[in-house]
């Protein structure tokens, strides 16, 4: 089951109760994320050993059973992401990241785009809720907001088809970790998978390709409809228009009744058209 494939966006999550303080649970999260990452490693060696089409299943332990073993504490990097609360405010939240457990041999998605994946997801407690070894496609901005962060981190493969059998085969894709405070996951929405609210998060994923994605079919990857570029689409300033549609998903962004698509780029050179020169594209200037 792909528990993670819920829009739990800013708008949709199901709180009943009021949420906790988020700078209180920050707190929380992250001291319970670096006692975890000083206690742990993961199984880098296997990736390290794996052929480079052979996917590894991620596997946590604890240092206890295997003192020599190398911390995920000195293999992290800090990711910083703002997370928008019930107030609209942005709260920043640390998440940490170990971007090259195998590296791709090819580019890496925006936080928005399609990706085709597989990946494992767990508690710190080394429970996985959920998974798929098979590979899945996940639609832009469509998982928790963690999960997505973390596209940027991996490189993706190539693959063959046998003309005969018509399999297809995977090679040099990349791996990358997330571990995640509550606030990048499920915070305290009632769907928290195993009713488990407030918990922070891990997820190996693997990326085999990945598509640009632009959901309003405007012919503006749906990268570039965050206007203020703060990595959120449905801020006030990201609804050029005010009609309520963020530019993501309105197909006429200014609302001068020309579709985005009809205006965006008619001279087809890659550059946004201008016509009057003022600085500011036409599929944005209802002027
Ligand atoms: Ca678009
Ligand atoms: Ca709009
Ligand atoms: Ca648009
Ligand atoms: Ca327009």
């Amino acid at each position: 089951m792909a528990f993670i494939f819920i829009q739990c966006d800013d708008t949709t999550r199901s709180v009943i109760t009021p949420p906790r303080d988020y700078e209180e649970q920050r707190t929380a999260d992250n001291d319970s994320i670096i006692s975890f990452l000083q206690s742990h490693y993961y199984n880098y060696e296997e990736y390290a050993n794996a052929a480079s089409g052979e996917r590894v299943e991620f596997t946590i332990d604890s240092l206890v059973n295997s003192p020599d073993k190398r911390p995920m504490i000195d293999q992290v990097e800090e990711h910083e992401v703002q997370v928008k609360d019930q107030d609209g405010n942005f709260i920043t939240h640390t998440m940490y990241v170990i971007p090259n457990v195998r590296v791709g041999v090819g580019d890496s998605p925006t936080i928005s785009d399609d990706v085709y994946i597989t990946y494992k997801g767990m508690f710190l407690d080394g429970y996985s809720f959920d998974q798929s070894e098979q590979q899945i496609w996940f639609p832009g901005l469509s998982t928790i907001q963690g999960f997505y962060e973390l596209y940027p981190f991996i490189k993706r493969g190539t693959w063959e088809v046998d003309p005969a059998t018509g399999l297809i085969t995977y090679d040099g894709f990349g791996t990358a970790i997330a571990i995640m405070p509550s606030a990048l996951g499920y915070y305290g929405s009632q769907s928290s998978p195993n009713g488990r609210q407030y918990a922070p998060l891990i997820f190996a994923v693997d990326l085999y390709t990945f598509t640009t994605a632009d959901h309003d079919e405007d012919s503006v990857p749906t990268s570039e409809e965050d206007i203020d570029g703060n990595r959120h689409f449905t801020d006030d300033v990201d609804d050029t228009d005010g009609d309520g549609i963020p530019n993501y998903l309105d197909n006429d962004d200014d609302g001068d009744g020309v579709l985005t698509i009809d205006e965006y780029d008619v001279d087809a050179d890659g550059i946004a058209d201008d016509s009057d020169g003022d600085g500011t594209p036409d599929f944005l200037d209802a002027s």
